[in-house]
């Protein structure tokens, strides 16, 4: 798979935003929502197909278009920091199917010499996958990319594979896109911006600090 950024001009603005240590509970999660429905449609533009249908408008026929698959997506939430982000992404996909996996970083245990951190699971629960499938794997943060091939386990173990896996992010560290890339070679990632480092704790550096706790405490 490749790794891609969304260029889009507001989502480099919303995430300057919630990127900034001022911004507050509510502004921050509204920021993950608008953020997310904004990389939907980014999506949507770049690799979703469009097909030409005759309509009837009031007064004529005319040939209109249509975006082709939006029947066939599946959004699968990494709890917690995703939800926000999810709930915008469902304003791109209404009729998205979902699926939800708690997964997440021992942060006791600390990160291996690899950068690696052990990954708790806690719930899974997927939908049914079929080949025509985009399924998109949200979470705000790729940092080590432990969580992030974790869950692809989950995806790339059920019996279909889908005909897109996206991984979708704000913000990666160029090592979770090394990661993920290295372990999962059918998934493409989706980040709106990439930055330098981690920092020695796992943190995304400059980063926006732990999306879930910014969102939800
Ligand atoms: C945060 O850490 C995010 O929401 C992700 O779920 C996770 C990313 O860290 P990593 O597993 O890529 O290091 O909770």
């Amino acid at each position: 798979g490749d790794a891609s950024v969304v260029t889009h001009a507001l989502a480099r603005d919303e995430l300057t935003r919630i990127r900034n240590v001022e911004t507050e509970q509510v502004a921050f999660r509204k920021g993950l929502v608008r953020l997310g429905r904004i990389c939907g449609y980014e999506i949507i533009d770049g690799r979703m197909e469009t097909e030409y249908t005759e309509v009837q408008t009031p007064l004529t026929t005319m040939m209109g278009e249509r975006v082709k698959g939006l029947d066939d997506v599946v959004i699968v939430n990494v709890l917690r920091a995703a939800t926000p982000f999810v709930e915008g992404l469902l304003k791109a996909f209404p009729r998205a199917r979902q699926g939800v996996i708690s997964a997440s970083r021992d942060e006791e245990a600390g990160m291996n010499d690899d950068g690696e951190f052990p990954i708790s699971v806690d719930y899974v629960k997927l939908p049914e996958i079929t080949e025509d499938d985009t399924v998109i794997i949200a979470d705000p943060m790729l940092a080590t990319g432990s969580t992030m091939t974790t869950v692809l386990d989950y995806i790339t173990s059920e019996k279909t594979e889908p005909e897109n896996l996206l991984v979708l992010a704000a913000v990666s560290a160029p090592e979770g896109i090394v990661r993920v890339s290295e372990s999962q070679s059918d998934a493409d990632i989706i980040s709106v911006a990439i930055d330098d480092e981690l920092d020695e704790d796992g943190f995304i550096v400059p980063g926006l600090g732990d999306a879930g706790d910014r969102a939800f405490r």
